[in-house]
């Protein structure tokens, strides 16, 4: 396996005397413990009140000197601090921040400063779609090649957290969000991974070019002897320029000769030279979707710059079921299917799920507007969505888009969306959970939302069936 450089050596890990975290979730966590191990004087600031944080974790950092300010954020912390870590999820327009940068106050991400710590190869993966399943993959399949590998990130477990324990992997397969990206400075993968660019977190980003540059900046401190992985077929992507002496590989669904991998002829023909193309079968690629195998190739470089054997790559492949909340199957009864793609939390994976089926769909969707453009929905659905259900806050906004082009209606709970989803189906339809919006309206998550959606189909199930057999009883006894 190709031995890689490693660029982030010779940082210096922040020793700085009073550091300040601000947020207290799971990346706020992992950063005060582990600063506060470093001998810093550690704030941690946070717009909760105590009582709702985490108990074991509270007492944990107070144990260990730090400090709690709960409830609000207090400006002249944030002014007395050598160095701020924001958590990702904490926007960086909040008053005591904009006060910070003012005052040329250095402040870094959780990211940011854990790959200070950390000397071993970084992949990281980042798109607004895929993201997760890519990175899953690539856990997966780096360990089915015998490597000790941490996965971890934006897809759950801070990069932090694996700094504070001391290392010790062969490679980091790492998730990064735009908000992750927002609070680089020299964060530096040694591969990273572009899997496409659409409209997201609006509600954040001045705008749709403020969004992308979030993006584009996973490359920007790759070089000579690093590689990027970008979707080929991507609008955006497809034109971007790119460092010189940075090895640029590229994919996309159909063969050309800037491409690295492609599919043709129910394979992904992928070679980074002509004698060495090997084709990867997807006759045992349990995903649906052509965005599953767009996510595929990217994967697939990153196998052959890692040199990893070919038929590691293909048991991958064949083994990989995905993760739960995408595109996931959850039943089927009365000749109707029901899947949970609670994750496709934007539009364009709501349009990739609702693309991926090619009898009618009933959609379920809505929940927290995140300043995304409906009417691309409608074009692409308009010829799959037999009708649609809105749930929550979005659910106006969703009907003034839809309205004159698929026919819809409303529903106050999930349970509800799904016995009308059910009732509008007739048998060879799909009842498909493709939000479109984020999930914090009505849920904790969209694990949460997904879990929600699952419950409902499980009690429609069990009432639809008791059904039939009272139906069963009644003809029985009428025929008797
Ligand atoms: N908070 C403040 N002040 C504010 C805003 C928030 O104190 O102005 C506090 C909140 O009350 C909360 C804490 O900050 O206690 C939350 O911080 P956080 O949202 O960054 O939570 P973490 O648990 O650290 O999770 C973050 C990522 N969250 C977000 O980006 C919103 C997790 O991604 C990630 O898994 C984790 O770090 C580890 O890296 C979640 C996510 O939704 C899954 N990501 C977005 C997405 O995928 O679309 C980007
Ligand atoms: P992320 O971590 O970027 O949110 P996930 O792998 O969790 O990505 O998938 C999120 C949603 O995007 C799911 O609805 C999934 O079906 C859909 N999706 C997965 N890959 C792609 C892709 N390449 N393009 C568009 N949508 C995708």
């Amino acid at each position: 396996m190709t031995a890689l450089k490693d660029p982030n050596s010779g940082k210096t890990p922040e020793a700085e005397r009073r550091v300040l975290v601000v947020g207290l979730g799971l990346s706020g966590y992992w950063t005060a413990r582990h600063m506060a191990q470093t001998g810093a004087e550690v704030t941690v600031s946070e717009s909760r009140p105590e009582s709702e944080l985490n108990p074991d974790q509270v007492s944990e950092l107070k144990s260990a000197g730090v400090m709690l300010e709960t409830g609000e954020h207090i400006k002249k912390t944030f002014l007395n601090a050598d160095l701020i870590v924001v958590s990702p999820g904490v926007p960086l327009d909040i008053l005591p921040l904009t006060a910070a940068y003012e005052r040329h106050i250095p402040v870094l991400g959780e990211m940011e400063l854990a790959s200070r710590n950390i000397h071993e190869p970084i992949i990281a993966v980042t798109g607004s779609n895929g993201k997760s399943t890519v990175t899953y993959f690539l856990g997966e399949m780096l360990k089915n090649s015998g490597l000790n590998v941490f996965v971890g990130g934006n897809i759950g477990t801070p990069l932090m957290a694996y700094a504070a324990k001391g290392g010790g992997a062969d490679y980091l397969v790492v998730e990064v969000s735009s908000f992750q990206l927002d609070t680089i400075e020299t964060f530096h993968p040694n591969i990273s991974l572009l899997l496409n660019i659409s409209p997201d977190h609006l509600d954040r980003y001045r705008d749709y070019p403020a969004y992308i540059a979030s993006k584009l900046r996973i490359f920007e401190n790759q070089g000579a002897g690093d590689c990027l992985i970008l979707n080929d077929e991507d609008p955006v992507l497809s034109g971007i320029p790119t460092p010189t002496g940075l090895h640029v590989l590229r994919y996309g669904p159909t063969p050309n000769e800037k491409r690295d991998a492609f599919i043709q002829e129910g394979a992904i023909v992928c070679g980074l030279e002509e004698a060495s193309k090997r084709r990867f079968s997807l006759d045992h690629f349990a995903l649906p979707g052509i965005h599953n195998r767009e996510n595929l190739m990217a994967a697939i470089l990153v196998g052959q710059a890692l040199q990893i054997p070919d038929d590691i790559i293909q048991t991958s492949i064949d083994t990989f079921r995905g993760l739960p909340n995408r595109l996931e199957h959850v039943d089927a009864f009365h000749g109707v299917s029901f899947f949970n793609d609670s994750k496709a939390t934007n539009v364009d994976a709501a349009m990739r799920a609702v693309g991926s089926f090619t009898g009618n769909v009933i959609l379920i969707a809505g929940g927290r507007h995140k300043g995304s453009d409906y009417d691309l929905l409608v074009e692409t659905g308009r010829d799959r969505i037999k009708t649609a259900v809105f749930l929550g806050e979005a659910r106006a906004l969703l009907a003034r888009a839809f309205n004159g082009a698929i026919p819809f209606t409303f529903a106050e709970h999930m349970d509800e969306a799904v016995r009308k989803a059910f009732e509008m189906a007739q048998e060879g339809d799909t009842v498909l959970l493709a939000p479109a919006c984020s999930s914090f309206d009505m849920f904790s998550d969209y694990a949460h939302r997904g879990r929600a959606f699952v419950r409902a189909v499980q009690r429609l199930k069990r009432t639809t069936l008791e059904q039939d057999d009272r139906k069963r009883v009644e003809a029985g006894a009428v025929n008797g």
